[in-house]
This record gives structure tokens, C-alpha cells and sequence, in this order.
């Protein structure tokens, strides 16, 4: 079916030319080019798998530089093996047709992408259109609304103040022109659009056979990235675009914020309340009101009297605190406002067409606008943060940068606004606002993320942003900026954090109960059971809200957050482990099902919502959660346990037998379990949540805040299953030193054997001395009593035949060496 879609398609693209004309092909020793009417196409291999595509209008190639992919990425190449049509990589076959339109196939010839026409222009506009096989599904393009799969949408980058949007609207604040094509015979590939302007894509919303993208205006320069899974292609865009930087721990944690914490008694006091009720937490964020008359870089001494000496008294308690910075400089002539009049003297500030510089309204009133496209604008701006840092704040949040103006109905700046590159492998130039709005806000948090750690080079930065654009990972974590308290969006939420992750952004959050609106007691629970499990998981709201701290709705409610709010410190091992793997890899923290299972495409359940923290736990919410009523849970092949009962949670149906097998659980409510399908009965103060089958999940004891030294021992549990490992990683959380081998690192893994279980520790890697002396193992799906091993000394070992668990502690297992289950 899809492949006569495919070969039809082809046909059609190919009788408009004569059918003897034959594109004519230039190879180059790293791709080749090929006339498309009256267009240059140049394809060039990165990689085996990254295809670079330019297309040059009249001629000439568009300018190689991106705000993007830095020069040593751009400059990469492979050499190819020329064909009579275009050339092929190890990985695959590059051919232009009759027409010049492109084909990309796997060496095997199956379809990756395919042109269905040459490009098409319209003035400095233009227009690519590509086959869209049926079956195939569409990912990424950051937190944009309208569900999780892309296919039958239309979307616009254009970073826009988007207060209160609703599930289907577009644009909102980010534009991250890249996208992942799911489910198509060629497997996985991703598409990156590398183009500042207003762009565009049609998922076949015009048309349900071509998928149609295009700007109007700027190049042309796309990357092509093959898979053939959804993981290989994350990782290589991430290659391209950069890897998000390791976070500290403490921004795992819990955090709490308002809009806004009026004063440091008024910090205090949450601060005191979140200590007295027991509810871990590791940040607290001041907004726009701790400044003095929304002034950038001020503090209001009245509100705020001594803030450094506030920042210390909570950092004695655990807490770290994170500020707003917005870029908008207040026009405050001859007031001795540093941040004015400094970058006055220096010309830093964005002109009008006319040359005047430009002056808006925003928070402060009467404001202006940091060039933030040269790089000494960057480098004046991330200094002015000194003082921050001199007195303590951890991180930085950076609001309002799609750039938001007040009082203009497109609610940013003019398009003809003047910009000044002189960046990066720019030519030096001025751009107007039209090309630079959507890199606007990227290159603020760059700005600041930079200047954080240029002031404290052995500090790792923290800075939150709203705005940016593909690449912006390098740089900042993000939010989805200003949810509205509704059930659709706390769905909406977790498939914004899942694009993100696929677009780079593996640290996403989403105001947690919601920013405007208010919710009820149920919603508020619901969503911090949900963003217990995001990758920032902050809960904020507005000002004129009602309060949306973990107690606000009394003790019931309070003790199922605080519950969840826990269950995410005990995870902190883990969580941590994902996110360095993050680092590394590129591999998104919070993942859609299908990027580990990829057979979760064509599971029957509703999996809109339902997605995995790393490959190990997955997270299953109701399809409906205003509504009480069953649902199902469709658990990938492989063999899964309920996180909350150790218990074994999908036993395959053909070991079942006749009629189905209840199997009631704690958490789940009950649970009828037929073959991988889970049956659930939603209670409020539940969730659903699986460890994978072959799972080694490390978890640490009860703390506060990340910065209490955990007491005991670090507990691994042991889910046995195919593929059986875990991943150690620890370093001390906040520093540099990770980079210098102040790490550890070690591989656990487990494996049947004929009477039990071998466990494996493997060489531990990095100079790190961990929190932890000994080692609770507790291995799960264990029948009976069991004789445990650790080299050739005997391990005391309690068996539980209720639980189905052997447990035993072992010495801190600094050297590679073998545990032995022997059942008894
Ligand atoms: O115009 O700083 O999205 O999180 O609390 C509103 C005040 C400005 C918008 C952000 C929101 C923040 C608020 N800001």
C-alpha cells in the first residue's frame, strides 16, 4: 500500500519532465550537485548518515554560517562513491531525478525522503515539497501545540508571547525547524530547516500525499539526517546543534515559584513551610517584582533588603535561589542605571531602520534591546550579571526574549528593526528584524549562559529561557511558558516536553498547575503526580491566581504530592544518570514511548500522553484524567513491572491460558492484565507507573533538597529481563570537575542462569568517591529463599515470598567483579 502511494508519487513528479532528459550531475569527492530549473542543489555528506542540501537561487550558494551548527560541525565531510545520479555514503544513496529533485534512500533502496518536485520560488520566498508516505509520523519542531504526532498540521516559526494559548495554536514562543519522519520504509530520519525567517510546514494538511516546507525569504540549507531509528536521529541532530550541557543536580529537584515571591519574608516563609511540611525541594525563583521597578539587574532594597544575605540563609537550608533577568534595559537616562548607560557609551542596543535606537514599552516602561547578534554585545551583557553571582544566585531565567513588546498588536518588534551581525562565520552585516526575531532569543540566553561561565568557570550554569531556536540546548533549559490551569493542558504539557526532548531539548518544563486560571485540588495533584516525573519540574504561577503551593488544597492532597515529590528524590540516582547520559548522547531524558520500543507505534492503546523516563520507567496516565473511568495501558513486548508493588505487571497472554489473569496491585487499583495490555482504575492518589523488565534502577534514600548527603545505602532493585543493566553515575553535582575525571561511572548488569542470577559489576571509571558505603540489592520476580555470592564470600540474604523479592546489602562494589543468586 505505502510503497504503491511511493512509486505513484515518483511517477507523477516525473511525467511533468521528458522522459530522456536526465538531471545533469557534478560530483564533488564529498556529494554532488545538480541543476534543478534554475537552482544549484548541492548535497554534501557531513557524515555517513548527515546529509547537508543547499540550494542556490541564482547561482551562487547561500552564506555558510548558522547560528546553529557551529563551523567545525558545517565543515565535516565524508568521501562518497559517485553514481551516474548522485553518490551514496556507508549509509545512503543520494539520487536526483529527471528534474533535479532529490532521493534519499537506505542502501537497501527503501525511500528515506524523496523531493516530489524541484524547488519552488515566489519573489525570495520558496517552497520544498517531499513525499509523505501514509504511515508515516511526524515529531519535533519543539513545544509546539496540537497533540503529539505533527502529521495532518500546519505549523509557523514565529517566537511569539503567547499568553493563555490554547492546545492548537500556533505560533507560540520557540521555533526549532526541525522535524523526525516516523514509521516510513526507510526507517527514522529527521529534517532541519538551518533558516532564521518565518518558515513554515505543511504536515499534508493541503495535502495529505506531501509534506511542504518554506520560507520567504533567507536560504535554502537543510539537513537530512538518517536513522534508521528515532534514536539515531536525535542523536545526530544533537550532534549537528550541540548536546545539552549537564545540569547541577539541584535542578533535578523540586521547584517552587510564583509570579511573584513579593518579598524575602514572604520567601522565607515558603521556605519554611516547604521545610516544615516535609516537601524535598531544591529551588526557589524570584520574579519580576524582587527588581526594582521590573529594571533588569536591580533589586528592590525594600522588598528585599539584603539579598545576598537572604541567598545564604536558604542556601543553609538546601535551597538554591534562581532569578529573572529579562532583556528588555530600561530607558532610565541619567539615573545611574548601570546596565542604560553602559551600553549606551558602547552602542549596544538595537537600532531602527533610521539608525535611532530603538525604544519600546515592556515591564521597566520606555525600554531597550541588546543587540544580542554581536558578540560583544554578548560578552557586555553576560558581564553584567557579576553582581548576581557576587551575591549567590544559582541561575539565571530569561522571559520575554521572542523578543515581547507591549502595546503593537504583533506584540514584538517592527520587522525593518535593525540588527548588527558580527558573529560567529557571519559576514558582517545588518540584518533586519524579519531574519533575526526567531535566533533573538537564543542568542540572549548564549549571552547569559556565557557570561555565567566566564564569572564562575568552575560553576556549570543554569539559565531557563522561553524563547530560542534549534540549537538553544547548548545554552538553556526551557518552559512552555504560560499554560493555563486546564486538564488539556496538563496532557498538553508532557507532549511539548516529548517534542521537545526530540528537538534537543531534553530539559523541558511546564508551569506546574498551571500558570493562569486556578486549579482545582484534583488538577493540582494530578499534575504534580505528572511533573514529578518531567525533567524540570517547577511549579509556578500567576499573579492574581489563587496559590498553587503543594498545600494549598490541605493535608490529603498535600501528602499525595509530597509522596510523588519524594518518590522523585528517591529516583535521583537515576534521573541523574539519564541526565549525563543526556550529555553525552543526546538521548532526551523524558522520551515518547516508541524511542526505545519503536513496535509502540502500532500499539492499540491511546499512547498520546503516556511516555518513558529513560528506557527503564514508563509513565502511563489516563487518555482522560478529568474522567474516572477505566483505561488501558499497552505495555511494549519485553515484560514489565508495577513500579510501586515490585510486582510483575503484563505476564504474556499465552502463559495465561484460557480467560484473563486479574492481578490486583496497590498502585494500579485493579488491574486485568491480558497479555501486554494493563487495565486501569484511576484513583487520585495513583499513577501508573512500569519498570522495564531487565532494569537495574538505582535509588537513594529520603533527602530534603540535593544538597543533604543521603543516609544509607544506595539501593539497587533488580527487575530481571532480557538486556538486564543499570547505569551508576555520580560526581559531586555542581562543579566543573566532571570534566577532570571527578566522575564515576560504572555498568551493572544481570543475566539468568541455570540456577539463579549472576550480577555483574563492571570497572568503574573516574577519580569520584560517592556518597554511598554499601549497596542494598533487592531483586525482584525471586521465588523463595536464595544463596548470594559476592566473590567468594557468602552475603547474608533475606528472601520474601509475599513481596517475591531476595534482598541482601553488599560493600560498596568499587571493582568489576560477580554477585551469584543461587535459588534454594
Ligand atoms: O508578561 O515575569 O511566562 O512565567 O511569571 C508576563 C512575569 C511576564 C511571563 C512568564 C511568566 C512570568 C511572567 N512573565
Amino acid at each position: 500500500m505505502r510503497a504503491t502511494t511511493l512509486l505513484a508519487m515518483t511517477a507523477v513528479a516525473t511525467i511533468a519532465m521528458p522522459a530522456a532528459v536526465r538531471a545533469q550531475v557534478t560530483p564533488r569527492p564529498d556529494g554532488a550537485e545538480a541543476r534543478q530549473g534554475q537552482a544549484i542543489v548541492r548535497v554534501v555528506a557531513l557524515t555517513d548518515s548527515i546529509l547537508r542540501v543547499r540550494i542556490g537561487r541564482d547561482g551562487a550558494m547561500p552564506e555558510d554560517a548558522s547560528w546553529a551548527v557551529d563551523r567545525a560541525t558545517r565543515a565535516r565531510s565524508v568521501a562518497v562513491t559517485p553514481a551516474a545520479d548522485g553518490f551514496a555514503t556507508k549509509a545512503v544513496r543520494v539520487r536526483f531525478g529527471a528534474d533535479g529533485g532529490l532521493r534519499v534512500e537506505d542502501l537497501a533502496g527503501h525511500v528515506i525522503s524523496a523531493d516530489t518536485g524541484p524547488v519552488r520560488f515566489d519573489g525570495k520566498a520558496f517552497t520544498l515539497a517531499k513525499a509523505m508516505p501514509q504511515g508515516e509520523h511526524y515529531f519535533g519542531m519543539g513545544d509546539k501545540t496540537g497533540g503529539l504526532d505533527r502529521r495532518g498540521k500546519t505549523f509557523v516559526d514565529w517566537n511569539t508571547d503567547a499568553f493563555g494559548f490554547t492546545g492548537g495554536e500556533d505560533p507560540i514562543y520557540k521555533s526549532i525547524p526541525f522535524f523526525i519522519g516516523v514509521g516510513g520504509e526507510g526507517g527514522s530520519y529527521g529534517l532541519f530547516l538551518d533558516n532564521t525567517w518565518r518558515t513554515w510546514f505543511d504536515f499534508g494538511h493541503r495535502d495529505d500525499r506531501t509534506l511542504a516546507f518554506g520560507g520567504p525569504d533567507g536560504p535554502i540549507d537543510y539537513y537530512l539526517i538518517a536513522g534508521p531509528t528515532t534514536a539515531d536521529v536525535v542523536r545526530r541532530y544533537t550532534d549537528l546543534t550541540g548536546k545539552a550541557p549537564l545540569t547541577p543536580r539541584w535542578a533535578l529537584g523540586y521547584q517552587q515559584s510564583r509570579y511573584s515571591y513579593m518579598s524575602a519574608d514572604e520567601l522565607r516563609a515558603v521556605a519554611a513551610r516547604l521545610r516544615q511540611e516535609r516537601v524535598p525541594t531544591d529551588v526557589l525563583w524570584l520574579d519580576i517584582d524582587f527588581q526594582d521597578r521590573n529594571r533588569p539587574f536591580t533589586v528592590d532594597k525594600n522588598a528585599f533588603p539584603n539579598l545576598k544575605g537572604l541567598i545564604g540563609d536558604m542556601k543553609g537550608q538546601g535551597f538554591r535561589v534562581v532569578t529573572i533577568t529579562d532583556l528588555h534595559v530600561a530607558k532610565a537616562e541619567g539615573q545611574g542605571y548601570a546596565p542604560y548607560d553602559s551600553g549606551t557609551r558602547t552602542d549596544e542596543f538595537v537600532h531602527r531602520a533610521d539608525g535611532s535606537t530603538y525604544v519600546a514599552p515592556v515591564w521597566p516602561g520606555p525600554s531597550v534591546f541588546p543587540d544580542f547578534t554581536q558578540a560583544k554585545t554578548r560578552v557586555w551583557w553576560g558581564d553584567l550579571f557579576a553582581d548576581q553571582v557576587r551575591m549567590g544566585v544559582a541561575g539565571a531565567w530569561n522571559d520575554m526574549n521572542e523578543p515581547a513588546i507591549f502595546e503593537t498588536p504583533t506584540k514584538t518588534m517592527p520587522d525593518d528593526v535593525v540588527h548588527r551581525i558580527v558573529s560567529d562565520d557571519f559576514g558582517r552585516r545588518t540584518a533586519t528584524h524579519a531574519e533575526i526575531h526567531n535566533v533573538y532569543g537564543m542568542e540572549n540566553t548564549r549571552a547569559t549562559y556565557d557570561g555565567l561561565r566566564r564569572l564562575a568557570p568552575d560553576e556549570r550554569a543554569f539559565v531557563m529561557t522561553r524563547a530560542s531556536y534549534a540549537g538553544g540546548q547548548r545554552y538553556s533549559v526551557t518552559w512552555t511558558g504560560d499554560n493555563l490551569a486546564t486538564w488539556d493542558h496538563l496532557k498538553l504539557s508532557v507532549q511539548q516536553i516529548i517534542n521537545l526532548g526530540l528537538s534537543g531539548f531534553s530539559y523541558g518544563a511546564a508551569d506546574v498547575g498551571g500558570f493562569a486560571g486556578g486549579p482545582s485540588a484534583d488538577l493540582l495533584t494530578r499534575w504534580f503526580q505528572i511533573g514529578a516525573f518531567y525533567p524540570v519540574f517547577r511549579d509556578h504561577s500567576a499573579k492574581g491566581t489563587p496559590r498553587a503551593e503543594p498545600w494549598v488544597d490541605g493535608p490529603e492532597h498535600l501528602a499525595i504530592r509530597r509522596r510523588f515529590v519524594e518518590e522523585r528524590y528517591r529516583l535521583m540516582p537515576y534521573l541523574y544518570a539519564l541526565a549525563e547520559q543526556n550529555a553525552r548522547t543526546g538521548d532526551p531524558i523524558l522520551r515518547p514511548v516508541f524511542y526505545d520500543y519503536p513496535a509502540a507505534m502500532r500499539m492499540s492503546c491511546d499512547q498520546s500522553w503516556t511516555f518513558t523516563l529513560g528506557r527503564s520507567l514508563l509513565v502511563a496516565p489516563s487518555p482522560s484524567p478529568e474522567q474516572p473511568r477505566d483505561y488501558d495501558v499497552c505495555l511494549p513486548a519485553g515484560g514489565w513491572y508495577d513500579y510501586w508493588t515490585g510486582q510483575r505487571a503484563g505476564v504474556p497472554q499465552q502463559q495465561a491460558g484460557p480467560g484473563q489473569i486479574q492481578s490486583a496491585t496497590q498502585a494500579t487499583g485493579v488491574a486485568t492484565v491480558l497479555g501486554d495490555r494493563v487495565t486501569v482504575t484511576p484513583r487520585i492518589d495513583t499513577l501508573p507507573v512500569f519498570v522495564r523488565a531487565g532494569t537495574i534502577l538505582p535509588r537513594q534514600p529520603l533527602v530534603q533538597s540535593t544538597a543533604e548527603v543521603p543516609n544509607g545505602p544506595l539501593q539497587l532493585d533488580v527487575y530481571p529481563g532480557e538486556d538486564c543493566r543499570g547505569d551508576l553515575y555520580a560526581d559531586d553535582g555542581h562543579s566543573m570537575a566532571f570534566t577532570r575525571g571527578g566522575f564515576l561511572r560504572q555498568a551493572v548488569t544481570c543475566r539468568m542462569t541455570d540456577n539463579g542470577m549472576t550480577i555483574a559489576f563492571g570497572a568503574r571509571t573516574g577519580r569520584f568517591a560517592p556518597w554511598w558505603k554499601q549497596i542494598r540489592m533487592v531483586v525482584h520476580g525471586w521465588q523463595g529463599a536464595g544463596v548470594v555470592s559476592a566473590g567468594r564470600r557468602a552475603v547474608a540474604a533475606q528472601g520474601d515470598a509475599a513481596a517475591g523479592t531476595l534482598s541482601f546489602t553488599l560493600p560498596d562494589q568499587r571493582k568489576a567483579g560477580d554477585v551469584t543468586l543461587a535459588r534454594q
